[in-house]
């Protein structure tokens, strides 16, 4: 099956960003996500505006902001403008997710929703009928290098069992490790964005973790 890989830039070294970008690209990154925090809906406050306009104008490849805010509606005409390719917002703490998303879609660009570890697939049933993508949260959100929480591999098989019947994809995010991309990928997961647990760590040869992944999804 074919995945697709997305970079958590969050982890990327600032000191020199232009490199990072480009050795991502070639290594053969799919697509540059970005997490936007609000320092209230999460204890930390992410990458900023300027930070994406600037990954956004040096590469030509997707990129995609994760919008970890309340009260997303408020953020989005920014995103429009600066050509953001796919939104993810949390149901969780927006008053209207759904008329969110239909923003979104009415300016050409991908919506998704992102879930965390305490969320249930019962409480966004409905707006799965909405979006392209759902992204499931493994760790609680706000910072790389979270534990797992086990109980999310559950609410993956339920979603697996509702993407059958609509028309959405389902990508993970937090603490993605080797073994989970090879577990998930044979399910069905269709995208993995890398954190801490896989791109940026070690000895942090980006090609040579983008081709061995690329490499045994495909078998
Ligand atoms: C977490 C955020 C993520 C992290 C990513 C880091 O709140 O949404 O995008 O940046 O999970 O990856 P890891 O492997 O350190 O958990
Ligand atoms: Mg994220």
């Amino acid at each position: 099956m074919d995945i697709k890989l997305s970079a958590s830039m969050m982890c990327a070294d600032f000191a020199c960003l232009r490199d990072e970008i480009k050795n991502l690209e070639e290594a053969g990154i799919d697509i540059f996500h970005i997490d936007i925090m609000d320092g209230s809906f999460v204890d930390n406050f992410g990458m900023g505006y300027q930070d994406m306009a600037y990954i956004k104008k040096n590469t030509a490849k997707q990129v995609e902001a994760h919008l970890m805010v309340r009260k997303p509606y408020n953020y989005l005409d920014i995103l429009f403008n600066l050509g953001i390719d796919i939104i993810y917002i949390h149901p969780e703490v927006d008053p209207d997710p759904a008329t969110t998303i239909e923003k979104i879609h009415q300016h050409g660009a991908l919506a998704g929703i992102a879930i965390n570890p305490g969320t249930s697939v019962s409480t966004i049933e409905e707006l799965l009928n909405t979006v392209d993508r759902v992204l499931v949260l493994g760790v609680n959100p706000g910072h790389a290098g979270r534990k797992y929480q086990d109980y999310v591999d559950k609410k993956i098989e339920k979603l697996l069992l509702l993407k059958r019947e609509r028309n959405f994809d389902i990508y993970m995010d937090g603490a993605v490790t080797l073994e989970r991309i090879e577990k998930w990928s044979a399910c069905g997961v269709q995208g993995f964005i890398l954190g801490t647990a896989t791109l940026f760590k070690g000895d942090r040869d980006f090609k040579k973790t983008i081709m061995m992944l690329k490499e045994f999804v495909a078998v």
